[in-house]
C-alpha cells in the first residue's frame, strides 16, 4: 500500500450570480417598477471526514477543486439558484493548513466532521431591491460576490489505531505482515525499517483498524540516538501501543529493562504518551532459548501488574489472542475519537 501523508490542493468556491435589472411589462400597466432577481449564492468547498479513508492518495490528482457558481438572478423575481457544494472527504486525523501561511486552519478529528475551507460568494441583488419611494425605477443591480480561493495543505497526522514500537530487529515488521496484507521490508539487521508501515488488518466481529509498525527506537532516542524520535508523532494519536519485546539476541537481554528504558523514551519525548493503553508482547517464542525463559519472564511482568503476551510474529503463535485484546481495546475507546 502506497502511504500519502500530505497532499497540496487548491480550493476555489463558486461565485455568487447576479442581480438581475428588470421591469415588469404588463399590458395596460404603463410604468411597471423593478423585478430583477437577485443571484444565487455560490457553492461552498467543503471538507469531510470518512473513517473509510487512510491516506491523502485520493487528493494528490486531480489538484483543483471548484464548487458550482450560483445562477444569475432573472425577471419576475427570480433568485438564481444556487450554486451546489462541493464535499472533499478526507481521512480522519487530517490537518489542514493554508499552504501560504503554514496557519492551521483545522484539525478533524472524529468521523463526519465537516469544515468549509472556502465559502461560496453571496449573490448579487436584483434591482426590485434598490426601489424606493423615490427612486422608483433604479437601473442598478449588484455583481455577485466572488467565492473564496485558496491554496491549502493537508496533513495526515494519524496514521493509525495502533502503534507497534520496541527495540529494532524484534519483529515489528514481521508482525504487520503477519496480521494485514501489507508487505513492509524484513531483514536481519537493526533499523530496516526507515519510515512507518501501515497496515490494515480485517477481524470478522470487528471493524478494520489500522497498525503502524514505527522504526526501530533504541535508549537515548529521545536524545536524537538511533533515528532519533521524530516519527513518533505518528504515534501520538494512536488509541494503543503494543510493545514488542525480543530476548533471542545479543548478550542476553532483559525483557523488564528494554520495556522501561522504551517506557522512559517515550516519556521524554512526550509525558502525555505514558497514559496511553500499551498491551506488552514477547516474540520469537517460536525459538527454544526464548521459550524456555518465557514464563519466567512473563511471571516478572505479571508481579509489576503487566499481562504479557507471548507470540511468534513468524508462526503465528499467540497472534490470534494478542488481536483480540487489541480488537476490544480499540473499541472500548473508539468513540472517544483520536486523543
Ligand atoms: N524466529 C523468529 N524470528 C523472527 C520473528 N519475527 C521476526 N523475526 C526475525 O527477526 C529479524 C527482524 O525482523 P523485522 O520484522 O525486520 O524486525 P523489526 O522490528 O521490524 O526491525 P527494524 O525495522 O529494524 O526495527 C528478521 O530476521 C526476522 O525474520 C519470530 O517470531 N521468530
Ligand atoms: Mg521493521
Amino acid at each position: 500500500m502506497k502511504f500519502v501523508d500530505e497532499a497540496r490542493i487548491h480550493v476555489k468556491a463558486g461565485d455568487g450570480g447576479n442581480g438581475c435589472i428588470s421591469f415588469r411589462r404588463e399590458r395596460f400597466i404603463p410604468r411597471g417598477g423593478p423585478n430583477g432577481g437577485d443571484g444565487g449564492k455560490g457553492g461552498d468547498v467543503i471538507l469531510q471526514t470518512d473513517a473509510q479513508l487512510i491516506t491523502l492518495l485520493d487528493l494528490t490528482y486531480p489538484k483543483q477543486f471548484r464548487a458550482q457558481k450560483g445562477n444569475h438572478g432573472k425577471g419576475k423575481d427570480q433568485t438564481g439558484k444556487s450554486g451546489e457544494d462541493l464535499i472533499i472527504r478526507i481521512p480522519v486525523g487530517t490537518i489542514v493548513r493554508d499552504n501560504q501561511t503554514e496557519e492551521v486552519l483545522q484539525d478533524l478529528l472524529f468521523g463526519g466532521q465537516r469544515f468549509v475551507v472556502a465559502e461560496g460568494g453571496r449573490g448579487g441583488r436584483g434591482n426590485a431591491r434598490f426601489a424606493t419611494p423615490t427612486l422608483r425605477a433604479p437601473r442598478r443591480a449588484e455583481k455577485g460576490e466572488k467565492g473564496q480561493e485558496r491554496w491549502l495543505r493537508l496533513e495526515l497526522k494519524l496514521l493509525a489505531d495502533v502503534g507497534l514500537i520496541g527495540y529494532p530487529n524484534v519483529g515489528k515488521s514481521t508482525l504487520l505482515s503477519r496480521i494485514s496484507s501489507a508487505r513492509p521490508k524484513i531483514a536481519d539487521y537493526p533499523f530496516t525499517t526507515l519510515v512507518p508501515n501501515l497496515g490494515v488488518v480485517n477481524r470478522d466481529d470487528y471493524r478494520p483498524f489500522v497498525v503502524a509498525d514505527i522504526p526501530g527506537l533504541i535508549e537515548g532516542a529521545s536524545k536524537g540516538a538511533g533515528l532519533g524520535l521524530t516519527f513518533l508523532r505518528h504515534v501520538e494519536r494512536t488509541r494503543l501501543l503494543v510493545h514488542l519485546l525480543d530476548i533471542s539476541e545479543g548478550s542476553p537481554r532483559d525483557a523488564v529493562n528494554d520495556f522501561q528504558a522504551l517506557k522512559r523514551e517515550l516519556k521524554a519525548y512526550d509525558p502525555s504518551l505514558q497514559k496511553k493503553k500499551q498491551l506488552l508482547a514477547l516474540n520469537k517464542i517460536d525459538l527454544p532459548s526464548v521459550r524456555e525463559r518465557a514464563t519466567d519472564i512473563k511471571n516478572q511482568f505479571k508481579k509489576m501488574g503487566h499481562r504479557l503476551y507471548l507470540i511468534s510474529g513468524q508462526t503465528g503463535e499467540g497472534v490470534e489472542e494478542l488481536l483480540e485484546e487489541v480488537s476490544q481495546t480499540i473499541e472500548s475507546i473508539s468513540d472517544q475519537g483520536h486523543g
